[in-house]
């Protein structure tokens, strides 16, 4: 079965996205398989309001682990599986806590691993940045990494908040040649062409 990663920055809004996707496609209770930077594995399975509530969170550094679930894409007249896989977030420093920081590396690892990777950015944050550079480092080397793969999209999320529209702007000028889809992971806006995307490469 293919792997679908879910990466970027803390607080891009991965797992608001990865959970209303799957709501968009239908799904109603989610079993979330957790695998750990240590190495423990952890089945959960939640309805959609319950995993909102306990997986996304205002602070940074919310997930600190791979959360997989299946998801089902019609194709055709049948569907295609594939594992999509929420991830740590990413930062431009090193982070003073170890364990967020093997949580970073476990991240690093999956991008290599998967088949196609969803990358987030904040596009209401980029907006905002008057830095000269939109992306920071992190962001840039990720899409530096994944552009030599073919399933590769970025997603600039958050599109409802002010700012956005620039932050859009900013990044299609910085990631010439990429595809970038704007979404709304809370509104579940621009969800039919990054299904279209995913279905096109699994
Ligand atoms: N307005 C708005 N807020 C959003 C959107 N997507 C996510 N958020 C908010 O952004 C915050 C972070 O969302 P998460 O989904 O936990 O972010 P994450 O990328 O998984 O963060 P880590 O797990 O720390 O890497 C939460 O308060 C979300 O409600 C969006 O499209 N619009
Ligand atoms: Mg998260």
């Amino acid at each position: 079965m293919k792997e679908c990663l879910v990466i970027g920055k803390t607080h891009a809004g991965k797992t608001l996205f990865a959970l209303n996707f799957a709501h968009y496609l239908g799904v109603t209770n989610l079993e979330i398989t957790f695998r750990h930077p240590n190495g423990l594995i952890a089945k959960k399975t939640y309805s959609l309001a319950a995993a909102r509530r306990e997986l996304v969170g205002p602070a940074p550094h919310m997930t600190r682990a791979l959360q997989s679930f299946v998801l089902d894409l019609p194709v055709g007249k049948g569907a295609k599986r594939c594992t999509f896989t929420d991830t740590s977030g990413l930062i431009d420093h090193i982070h003073a806590d170890v364990e967020v920081r093997r949580a970073i590396a476990q991240t690093l690892g999956a991008i290599r691993e998967a088949d196609l990777i969803l990358h987030l950015v904040d596009a209401a944050a980029v907006g905002r940045t008057d830095a000269p550079s939109a992306l920071g480092e992190v962001d840039y080397q990720v899409a530096q990494f994944a552009q030599l793969r073919s399933g590769y999209a970025v997603l600039a999320n958050k599109m409802d908040l002010p700012g956005a529209a620039g932050g859009l702007e900013r990044l299609k000028l910085e990631l010439p040649g990429h595809a970038v889809f704007p979404i709304s992971a809370l509104y579940k806006r621009g969800f039919r062409e990054v299904k279209g995307f995913v279905q096109r490469y699994l």
